[in-house]
């Protein structure tokens, strides 16, 4: 059986949206017999698509896999580089320690590693990240941009945009909020993290590794007591499983769109679209570095993509990095 007949029905019955697709017309428009496509449907079911069969109308898809598999992804994916190599895996300890090693080997551009469960799972500074098996996106892009590693630093607030636009594009119900730098919220709970790494030499950027964690089909129950409170999923916000191949497919395609923009532009292109959607600016807000914490209004971000703080006398303080809690 010829894996791209079968999934090109799978195109086609996924195209149709939740409208009944005729085995007939199938079967017609593909040049097979009815028979053929039967076969075909049932190695689809095989592998986790679940259908109803409408007499006289045909197949409709009421459930997909729950896999990050790169063949699952690539069903979704309309880009031109992001997304192109993907290497998944059950277990890893942290998608992040594979990017490393294969941005050294000279990966290219938009390279994607998935684990669909992280035994180390890791934010910034060294705290961990909660990475269950199959519920969540756990994936690192390596990403070569042309800019330099001072430059680089706005590209989380890049991330977190492309993360943001794709979540609403096909979840319309919800609204993440982007919490400088890194996080994105619903309702003020954490559905998603970014961890930023960077290969560089002194005046030129190797490769970002771009770490993306979210929350994906948790149920309540499924999150450990020490984040029980801070954290959400989107199935939880939505009400609604998450297909999690058709999200990492969108983000990916974002990502490239304003990658592009970002090279050439800089952050100024993207800045308006991060104030729509970030819950920051305005906020009275504590601030913690790895030296000293303060207090203020978060009253904007520059050109470059730097927070500034108003303080209480009227100081303004720039902030590249740190912590921020809403007071
Ligand atoms: P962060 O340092 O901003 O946030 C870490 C904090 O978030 C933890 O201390 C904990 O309180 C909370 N937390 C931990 N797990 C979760 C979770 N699943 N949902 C909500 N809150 C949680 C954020 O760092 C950056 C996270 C990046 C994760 C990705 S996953 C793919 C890649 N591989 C890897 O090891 N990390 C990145």
């Amino acid at each position: 059986m010829s894996i791209s007949m079968k999934d090109e029905i799978l195109k086609r019955i996924l195209a149709a949206d939740g409208e009944a697709v005729s085995g007939q017309e199938l079967a017609d428009s593909l040049g097979v017999s009815r028979t053929a496509i039967w076969k075909h449907m049932q190695t689809l079911q095989e592998e986790g698509y679940t259908f109803e069969t409408i007499k006289k109308k045909g197949y409709v898809l009421t459930g997909v896999p729950n896999s990050l598999s790169p063949t699952q992804i690539e069903l979704f994916l309309n880009t031109k580089q992001f997304g192109r190599e993907i290497h998944y895996f059950d277990v890893v300890d942290s998608t992040q320690t594979i990017a490393h090693k294969l941005a050294q080997e000279g990966a290219p551009q938009g390279t994607v590693i998935i684990g669909e469960e992280q035994t180390a799972g890791r934010g910034r500074m060294a705290r961990m990240w909660e990475s269950a098996n199959g519920t969540g996106i756990w994936m690192t892009i390596i990403v070569r941009p042309d800019v330099t590693p001072q430059q680089a630093s706005s590209y989380t607030l890049v991330v977190a945009v492309a993360v943001t636009m794709a979540i609403k594009t096909l979840y319309k119900q919800i609204e993440p909020a982007i919490k400088w730098p890194n996080d994105l919220l619903i309702n003020g709970k954490k559905c998603t993290g970014i961890l930023t790494e960077m290969q560089a030499e002194a005046d030129m950027v190797q490769a970002l590794l771009v770490g993306i964690g979210i929350n994906a089909n948790q149920v309540a129950s499924d999150f450990s007591p020490d984040i029980a409170n801070i954290a959400t999923s989107l199935r939880l916000e939505a009400s609604e499983e998450i297909n999690r191949a058709a999200l990492v497919a969108t983000i990916l395609q974002y990502l490239e769109q304003f990658t592009e923009l970002y090279v050439k532009e800089g952050f100024i292109s993207i800045k308006a679209l991060w104030e729509q959607m970030s819950c920051t600016i305005g906020q009275y807000i504590e601030v913690t570095t790895i030296r000293e914490r303060f207090e203020g209004i978060a009253s904007g971000i520059t050109e470059d993509g730097v927070l500034q703080l108003t303080q209480d006398d009227g100081t303004i303080r720039t902030i590249y990095a740190g912590d921020i809690k809403i007071i």
